[in-house]
């Protein structure tokens, strides 16, 4: 072993193999901006492709047992049938997310809106959401709302609170006792005055209100930029309400590009308070989860890359040494306390993966054994005109 203590590589290892990070199955679509669509050869055409794809990127990380679904875009007939799909593919499906954010109706919100028709459906989605989780054994229905205004006075936004309460009780009423209702926050966008749950405050609000199996999802993506975003980490962990993460790394707004390559730094801080708060290893409340899209760059590879993004920053983080690090903070040391989380930050962890990956039967580069598979090859000539992500231009 190079520079790293054998024995912290050790404790760091065991923790490390309860790291499982669940991918979207949208990040297989095609997607871009409300610019263009750039399509990519060999893009999946049915939710069964896009799992058959998250089960490659498992297969060559063993990083990400499990496949988010989205609905209505990943709507089948037999959700029976889709699961053993997975299952058969070495993957479970997860989260389901639901989306109140494309139906001519929800042009002026979905739950919080003031319509009571226009609610009413909004709630039955979630219900079907709900139907189809019992069928595929997922426990987390994740809500993101577009809900919001985009000018002063143009609804009543405490009316809004109000009515989004309701709503969310409603739905929360019908979560199964191992389910969890899991709610995300963004700070603006499609709503640019006001956004109905905008931070993690207002999440954690209606979240505490709802009960227990009601928790806060924090996608790294939906903050103002400079946001502190592992004090949240801290916070919502020592509340008992930070049910799940949506990774991906921004440099401007919600750019949904590959966690880690923006700021790998905020990652491995992120991760390091995720570790210190209990968010991580047996009996963990907390889901990892990518949120991203791959616009221009190649799908799978796109994936792999992020799941070893995460892994990386998390072996880093957890190799930084808490017991110095405690009698720094305790002596007011401020340099070396600092220095002691650069330190951990700096360290090269990757030959000790490559080792790790191997010792599992694992390839010890995912990327090339990924590029030598002949897989790539394989869904380009099968797969002719793929779907899109389910939004775009
Ligand atoms: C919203 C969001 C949310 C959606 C996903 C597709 O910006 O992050 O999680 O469900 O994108
Ligand atoms: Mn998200
Ligand atoms: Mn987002």
């Amino acid at each position: 072993m190079t520079d790293i203590a054998v024995a912290a590589w050790e404790t760091a290892a065991a923790t490390l193999e309860h790291l499982a990070i669940e991918l979207p199955s949208w990040a297989f679509g095609n997607s871009g901006t409300r610019f263009r669509v750039f399509g990519t050869p060999g893009t999946p055409r049915t939710p069964e492709e896009k799992i058959a794809d998250a089960a490659t990127v498992h297969r060559f990380t063993g990083l990400a047992p499990t496949v988010a679904l989205h609905i209505p875009w990943d709507t089948v007939e037999d959700f029976a049938a889709l699961r053993a799909f997975a299952e058969d593919h070495g993957v479970r499906l997860g989260t389901v997310n639901s989306n109140t954010f494309q139906d001519e109706a929800y042009k002026f919100g979905s739950l919080a809106s003031s319509d009571p028709a226009v609610r009413r459906q909004a709630i039955d989605h979630h219900f079907q959401c709900l139907d189809i989780m019992a069928v595929t054994g997922s426990r987390d229905l994740k809500i993101w709302l577009a809900d919001g205004t985009n000018y002063p006075g143009q609804d009543d936004i405490r009316r809004r609170q109000d009515t989004l309460a309701d709503s969310l009780a409603t739905i929360y009423e019908r979560i199964g006792p191992d389910q969890r209702l899991v709610l995300e926050y963004k700070l603006f966008e499609p709503a640019f005055y006001h956004t109905d749950v905008p931070d993690w405050g207002t999440a954690y609000v209606h979240v505490a209100a709802l009960g227990e199996r009601a928790v806060v999802c924090l996608d790294t993506g939906h903050h103002a930029p400079g946001t502190n975003i592992e004090f949240i980490v801290a916070q919502l962990l020592r509340l008992g309400k930070l049910g799940s993460f949506d990774f991906n790394s921004r440099f401007y707004a919600d750019d949904d590009l590959i966690v880690g390559a923006a700021d790998p730094f905020q990652l491995f801080r992120i991760l390091a308070e995720v570790i210190r708060g209990g968010g991580l290893g047996p009996g963990s409340p907390v889901a990892f989860m990518l949120d991203q899209c791959h616009n221009i760059e190649e799908k799978i590879p796109g994936q792999i890359r992020s799941v070893l993004n995460v892994q990386e920053m998390t072996a880093r983080a957890l190799l930084l040494d808490r017991d110095a690090l405690e009698l720094a903070q305790r002596e007011h040391d401020v340099l070396t306390a600092n220095g002691i989380v650069m330190d951990a930050f700096a360290t090269d962890v990757r030959p000790v993966l490559a080792a790790w990956r191997e010792e599992r039967g694992l390839p010890a580069d995912p990327m090339a054994a990924y590029r030598a598979s002949g897989y790539r090859e394989r869904i380009i000539a099968e797969r002719v005109g793929g779907a899109q992500a389910g939004w775009g231009a």
